[in-house]
């Protein structure tokens, strides 16, 4: 048994507002769930970022020649598939060599490897570890460039993300930059909707939790009896995913009981949406400067690129 998992799961729901850490969502089940929202009509984040890194990639090349940089290392944080970045490899021909840092070592090795197959002259590092720590990087003398796409930034409360900033500064070094996406604060109808789609993926991805804790902890939550709820915070600016009882239960892990109250809810998700100009105050407090902005249309997604 994962003792770690197994303490972070019972340390959650000894709590009075019951939690469970969201980085437990992917397993490989969770994974493919997560795949299957970025397919979603509802969930605008993912293609509205896609659509607007061809763009990204294309200024950023006119950026770097404009500052006589004529070599990029490239390192992408949390880097999961890899699909957020071949259109800026396709675009920035001047990336000299990518490193792609994830937790998973396995996914990592296999997403690298389709990615060699596309580009072929591109030396690729695959660096397992916790990309929120600063991390020692075999760093060549092109100058160091972050990535980390797909608004996961929202993922980690306001401290934890200006802590990741702030290690990331010490991972990339000095004289470097950092290519983010942020989602935006926008209609409240819109965001709801994306995290509670008509076609249940959401809700399945959420309670899936549940079955990887029954599975991995020698535990009985039964899923049906749990709701999946996502609302939008507008005092913190964040939507909020939330598991609710629909009953009075007793659920068992590794020989501890839980009660739930018919109501309760297991919090098992924020994602923050900022301002870009609260974002740029936030990256700033890191020791990060906004050098460029790019927003897509009405403003629902933007990436960023910041300077240490
Ligand atoms: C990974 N992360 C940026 C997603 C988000 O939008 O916060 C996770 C997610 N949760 C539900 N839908 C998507």
């Amino acid at each position: 048994m994962n003792s770690e998992f197994l303490q972070d799961v019972l340390a959650g729901l000894r709590l009075p507002q019951k939690e469970l850490p969201p980085k437990y969502f992917y397993d490989a089940q969770g994974s493919k769930y997560f795949d299957q929202i970025c397919e979603l009509e509802e969930y605008y984040p993912y293609r509205t970022e896609l659509r607007l890194l061809p763009q990204v990639g294309k200024e950023l090349q006119a950026y770097f020649r404009e500052k006589s940089i004529t070599g990029i290392q490239l390192v992408e944080f949390g880097a999961g598939s890899l699909h957020k970045v071949k259109p800026i490899l396709q675009e920035l021909t001047m990336v000299k060599q990518f490193t792609a840092i994830d937790i998973s070592g396995e996914h990592l090795k296999a997403a690298s490897a389709e990615l060699a197959d596309i580009f072929p002259d591109l030396p690729i590092k695959a660096a397992q570890g916790d990309f929120t720590k600063p991390m020692q990087l075999e760093l060549s003398d092109a100058t160091p460039m972050g990535f980390f796409p797909g608004s996961t930034i929202g993922n980690f409360d306001p401290d934890d993300a200006l802590d990741f900033l702030r290690n990331a500064r010490v991972t990339l070094g000095s004289g470097s930059y950092m290519l983010l996406g942020v989602d935006t604060k926008k209609d409240q109808q819109m965001l709801e909707d994306a995290y509670d789609d008509s076609s249940n993926v959401t809700a399945r991805f959420n309670k899936n939790i549940l079955t990887r804790i029954n599975r991995e902890l020698d535990a009985n939550f039964d899923p049906d009896q749990f709701e999946h709820v996502a609302v939008y915070n507008q005092q913190l600016g964040r939507i909020e995913m939330h598991l609710r009882s629909r009953t009075d239960q007793q659920v068992e892990i590794a020989g501890e009981s839980f009660q739930f109250e018919k109501g309760e809810t297991i919090h098992t998700e924020n994602s923050y949406k900022y301002h870009p100009a609260e974002f740029e105050q936030l990256a700033s407090s890191a020791g990060w400067t906004r050098e460029c902005l790019w927003l897509a249309p009405d403003d629902i997604f933007a990436v960023m690129l910041l300077s240490s």
